[in-house]
Order: structure tokens, then C-alpha cells, then sequence
């Protein structure tokens, strides 16, 4: 039977860097979650007579979110749904099947690398048809009907048994409950080497890959283990567990701590990596080395014609504003188009569609192409795989060289979390207003070239996008960004992002911390972090 139910709106409910996160609790209220989905169908134009994929990281709340979103869309006249066994789809791979069966999109439900569980965080996002975010028009939209939500339709009837592979009907909406791994990991061995690779572990290459209790487990078992021939045991913490098992699955050194002890560790594999909670971002190290997301982005990049998928070479590679520069010099000596996007792999969107590039990146640890419209981080695990099959090298070999030829951009973000999010703003407010007087002035004997806030021109659409970071340019190229992230559930966090370039003949193997020293005295100075927000030291350095 199709009930409609009466509600009123709430308040917040705007989709942020990459949808709706909020804590679990805040969604577990009567109709919260279903006003969010109401104004996603109200969105794109109704639900009636379409195809949705959905899925989630399997967090906490995820199977109720499931079963509230299915019987919503049957209830509106959706004609089937495409769903991952036990409610579990990787962010990719979802991705993945909403390009593969041509559908109408699909609601991805994640909070990504935060953590969770009934007391962590919860989100929710639509990915377009062509597999990647709603854009800003869209989640504007979105948000305008949240605004104004009196009511939603929703079909009562018994839960959608999501364990069993195969085909059920909800009402009038055929849902198909199929396996989360089978078409992705079809896709991986598409574009990769899986021969070589295998060959590899056979001869002896060992690997640790931390899936951190999160969605990429059962994924990463069946491709490095049963299908690339990795020892059993390769993967670690391989159980997506609703509270992630404690951990917070952001694979960066701060959170993924068991794996960085271990690479820079006596008996260290010969590669190590990381996933996040919903499987979209990565984390790569070396036996004692780490490699930054700006650094395997443009390494990636330079190397990428070794696997069988970008063997006739890139259109184009794009990258984040606040990731450093690595990846546009790789792009420079091959004659690429290099894009600088704002932060939000939506941005990428449009370039893939338009072909425009082949290759994305950011620095927040997320490395994709155009195989899906989603960053991806099995994806990157397994191109650097491939890489170092091809190249028979350590990966302290590769990025060495890699330096030795492109120069090194010493990069290093830090991370001020919770802030008081009036503190914040004020403070973003104060920067933004003595930008004007900041060129030409020194600082720690640095020139400022230039200070403005980031703005976007979205070269496919003409859509403008502002406010999209505070930018300190320095004569020499080094840099210094500021941002609010748009991904946190409490306060504000601060991010600052410092970059200092140095040409090949140049001293390439400082520690960042060290090489970046008078620009992070310069960051702090120039914004008064500590006078604003209190703070002198950051929560996370990645
Ligand atoms: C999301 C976005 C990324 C962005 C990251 C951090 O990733 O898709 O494009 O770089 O958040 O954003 P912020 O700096 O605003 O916190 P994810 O993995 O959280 O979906």
C-alpha cells in the first residue's frame, strides 16, 4: 500500500563537498532521511518509470537506509533498482554499475573516511547517469526542496531480503540484488596487466593492504588474493564491520597507522596501501617510504601507458586546486592539457564526459580515470601495480627518478579540526579581506607574487564556482591554500595546504615538514591561526 506522510522541513540539509554527511543519529530521525531522498527524486524529476542503482559502505544504518530509499522509490513508480548484496557497493563500483546498465543514477550511502557507527557519521549522496556526483545545480536544487518538503510517498511492505543474489519485486519496481565485486573487478582486469602483476607476486613481491574493516575487503580479497595470486592474508582488516571495527578508515599516515608502522618497519612488504571507508580514496607506501597523493598522481600520470587501459596515451590530466603541482609538469613534458579544478571530484565530471582528460587527482588521497566517475582507490592500487611490475623497481626507484626528472613539489596539508565553526569563518572572513594588500609584500623572506580566492570557470558548461579557497602565491612558486573542508560533521575543520618546489638539481630528499618550514611560519602568521582558532599545532599532517 503507498502511504503518504505529512512532515515538516529541516533545517541543514545541504548537500556539502560530497552530499549530505551528518551524524548517524541526526539521520535516524523520523523522516529525516526520507525528506533528503523525497527531494532527490523531487530533484531530477521524479522517480517514476527509472533505474537506481543503490548501495552503500555498509556503516551503520546503511541496511535501514536501504530498505527506506527501495520502498520510497517503489512507492513513486520507479521501474527497478539495482542493488549490492547485503546493501554493500563500493563507491566505484557503484559508479560502475550505474554506467554499465545505463541507468538513471543512483543514491550512494557513505560518510567516506569518516568514521562510523550509531554514534559517528552517516551520509547520502545521488550520482548522476553518467556515474559521477550530482553537480552544484543539481544538489542546489535539492536543497531548495528540503526547504519546502510538506510530504512523501513511501510503499509499506515487508523488507527486501538483500542477502540473496537474484531477481524480487517491491510493489510494482523490480529489484535485482546482485554481487557487489563480479563487474568490478571484470572492469579492473580491462585496463590492467593482471598476467604481470601475478607474475610478480608469484616471483616473490609481497604487499599489505589495509581495507580497515571498511567496504573494500571482500573486493580487494578477490583481486589481490584470488585473482593476482597474493598470499593469503595480504589483505588486512577485510571484514566491513558497521563500526569499522573502531577505526577510522581514512588511509592517510595519521589514521592509517597500523600500515604505516608496518612499511616503515623492519620486515616491511614491498608495497603497502589503503582504502577508506566507502573504497574511493587510497593511500600508497613504499618499504620505508610514503608517497604523497600529489607525488602518485603525477607518477601515475607519467607512467600510466604501462597498463593495457591507457596504452595509447592521456587526453588530459586534471587535478584539484589545492593538489600540488607535480602532475602539471608531468603534463607539460607530454603535451597534455593540465586542468585545475576545485576541490569535489564532481569538477571532474564534466572534463571526462567531454573527454577532455583521462587521469584525475586530488590530494586528499583520491586518484581515478575515466573508467568510472569516481575516484577510486583499487583502481590506483592497482595501476601502481601494475607499474611496478612493468618497471621491475622498488617504489623508492620510481619516485626517486621521478624527481630526478620532474623536480620534487614538497607538499604537506594540515588539518585543524573542530574549530569552532564562528571562529573559523571569522577567520576565513579577516583572510579574505587584507588579500588585496598582500601582494608584493615578504614574508620569511618570501615574496608574494600574488593572493586571491579561487574561482572556477567549468570549461565544458561556462558554470562558475567562487570562494573556492584562499590562495597565497609566492614568487618562487611556492604556495600556500586555505579551505573549510565541506566533509566534516563538527565545528569546521581548517585546512592549509603548503607547497615549495625543487628543481632536480636541487636537494630532493628533505623531509616535507623540514623543506616547508618558513611557509608553514608564514601560513601561521599570515592568517593568525593560533590569535583565531586558539590552535598552534594541527590534528593531522598528511
Ligand atoms: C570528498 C570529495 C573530494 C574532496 C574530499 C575532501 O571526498 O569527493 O573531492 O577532496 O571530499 O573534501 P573537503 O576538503 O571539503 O573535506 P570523499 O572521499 O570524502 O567523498
Amino acid at each position: 500500500m503507498i502511504r503518504t506522510i505529512q512532515t515538516t522541513p529541516f533545517d541543514g540539509q545541504k548537500p556539502g563537498t560530497s552530499g549530505l554527511r551528518k551524524k548517524t543519529r541526526v539521520f535516524m530521525q523520523p523522516h529525516y532521511l526520507e525528506t533528503f531522498v523525497q527531494a532527490v527524486f523531487d530533484a531530477i524529476g521524479g522517480a517514476e518509470g527509472k533505474c537506481f542503482v543503490v548501495g552503500g559502505d555498509g556503516r551503520f544504518y546503511n541496511d535501514t537506509a536501504v530498505q527506506i530509499i527501495l520502498a520510497m522509490a517503489a512507492a513513486q513508480g520507479a521501474a527497478s533498482a539495482i542493488v549490492g548484496q547485503g546493501g554493500i557497493l563500493s563507491t566505484p563500483a557503484a559508479s560502475h554499475l550505474i554506467r554499465l546498465n545505463k541507468t538513471d543514477g543512483g543514491i550512494i550511502l557513505s560518510a567516506s573516511h569518516n568514521p562510523g557507527g550509531e554514534d559517528e557519521d552517516f551520509g547520502i549522496k545521488f550520482n548522476m547517469p553518467n556515474g559521477g556526483p550530482a553537480p552544484e545545480q543539481v544538489t542546489d536544487a535539492m536543497y531548495a526542496a528540503t526547504k519546502t518538503m510538506a510530504q512523501y510517498t513511501t510503499l509499506d511492505a515487508p523488507d527486501v531480503d538483500l542477502n540473496t543474489i537474484g531477481t524480487t519485486h517491491l510493489g510494482g519496481m523490480l529489484v535485482q540484488i546482485v554481487d557487489p565485486v563480479t563487474d568490478y573487478a571484470a572492469l579492473m582486469e580491462t585496463l590492467f596487466d593482471f598476467p604481470a602483476i601475478r607474475a610478480r607476486f608469484a616471483a616473490g613481491f609481497t604487499m599489505r593492504m589495509d581495507s580497515m574493516c571498511a567496504v573494500t575487503g571482500p573486493y580487494a580479497r578477490e583481486i589481490f588474493e584470488n585473482r593476482l595470486g597474493a598470499a593469503r592474508g595480504t589483505v588486512t582488516h577485510a571484514t566491513p564491520l558497521p563500526d569499522f571495527g573502531g577505526m577510522h578508515p581514512d588511509p592517510n599516515p595519521t589514521w592509517a597507522h597500523e600500515l604505516m608502522a608496518e612499511m616503515m618497519g623492519p620486515n616491511a612488504p614491498d608495497f603497502g596501501a589503503a582504502s577508506d571507508g566507502d573504497g574511493d580514496r587510497n593511500m600508497v607506501v613504499g618499504r620505508g617510504i610514503y608517497v604523497s597523493p600529489s607525488d602518485s598522481l603525477a607518477i601515475l600520470a607519467a607512467n600510466a601507458h604501462l597498463a593495457p587501459g591507457y596504452a595509447q596515451g592521456l587526453k588530459g590530466i586534471a587535478r584539484s586546486m589545492p593538489t600540488s603541482a607535480a602532475a602539471d609538469r608531468v603534463a607539460a613534458a607530454m603535451g597534455l592539457p593540465a586542468f585545475e579544478t576545485p576541490t569535489g571530484w564532481k569538477f571532474f565530471g564534466n572534463l571526462l564526459d567531454a573527454n577532455k582528460c583521462t587521469l584525475c587527482g586530488e590530494e586528499s588521497f583520491g586518484t581515478g580515470s575515466d573508467h568510472v566517475r569516481e575516484k577510486d582507490g583499487l583502481w590506483a592500487v592497482l595501476l601502481w601495480l601494475n607499474i611496478l611490475a612493468v618497471r621491475n623497481q622498488s617504489v623508492t626507484e620510481i619516485l626517486t627518478d621521478h624527481w630526478q626528472t620532474y623536480g620534487r613539489n614538497y607538499y604537506s596539508r594540515h588539518d585543524f579540526e573542530a574549530i569552532e565553526t564562528a571562529k573559523a569563518d571569522q577567520m576565513m572572513a579577516a583572510l579574505r579581506a587584507k588579500l588585496p594588500q598582500l601582494t608584493n609584500t615578504e614574508t620569511h623572506g618570501m615574496t608574494i607574487a600574488r593572493a586571491d580566492d579561487f574561482a572556477y570557470t567549468d570549461p565544458v558548461d561556462g558554470s562558475v564556482s567562487t570562494h573556492q579557497g584562499v590562495r597565497i602565491l609566492f614568487t618562487d612558486d611556492s604556495r600556500i591554500v586555505y579551505r573549510l573542508s565541506g566533509t566534516g560533521t563538527q565545528g569546521a575543520t581548517l585546512r592549509v595546504y603548503l607547497e615549495r618546489y625543487e628543481p632536480s638539481s636541487g636537494n630532493l630528499n628533505l623531509d616535507p615538514q623540514t623543506a616547508l618550514a618558513p611557509i608553514i611560519q608564514a601560513a601561521h602568521d599570515i592568517a593568525q591561526i593560533n590569535a583565531n582558532t586558539g590552535r598552534t599545532e594541527p590534528d593531522v599532517i598528511t
